[in-house]
């Protein structure tokens, strides 16, 4: 329930960028570009976990018109770019309990399985 197309561009922005900014601490925790902190890292994983649930909803048929780099291809392989999103959302979920255990190897795992999602779906339905 969008006025415009313009702001569920920014809505999905919004949340992607919510994302990077966890995900990307995450990252730099696990890259040993600063100490490795369980809790905060915990509560990150959380964080993208919830936040993975909320870009699928700005994209709203014609918004790829605008200031985006969402391609139009997303709504004419909506239902594979459906399913691209969802295993996001799950491998999300999945590093999040990951994260509540001390397993390093299978953090990092969970950690790349999710990284693989973004990318996957940035690759094909995402502006370079
Ligand atoms: C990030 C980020 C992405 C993903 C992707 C993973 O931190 O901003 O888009 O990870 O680079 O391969």
């Amino acid at each position: 329930n969008f006025k415009e197309s313009d702001d569920a561009i920014h809505y999905r922005q919004s949340a992607f960028g919510l994302i990077a900014h966890n995900f990307g601490d995450m990252g730099a925790m696990l890259k040993g570009k600063k100490p490795f902190d369980a809790e905060v890292f915990a509560m990150r994983a959380q964080n993208v976990a919830a936040l993975s649930k909320l870009p699928a909803e700005g994209f709203v048929a014609g918004s790829d018109k605008g200031n985006t780099d969402a391609l139009a291809k997303i709504w004419s392989d909506k239902a594979d770019f459906d399913a691209k999103m969802s295993t996001f959302q799950d491998n999300a979920a999945k590093l999040a309990v990951a994260a509540q255990s001390s397993d390093k190897n299978a953090i990092k795992q969970a950690f790349m399985n999710t990284g693989k999602s973004c990318k996957g779906c940035h690759d094909v339905y995402k502006k370079d």
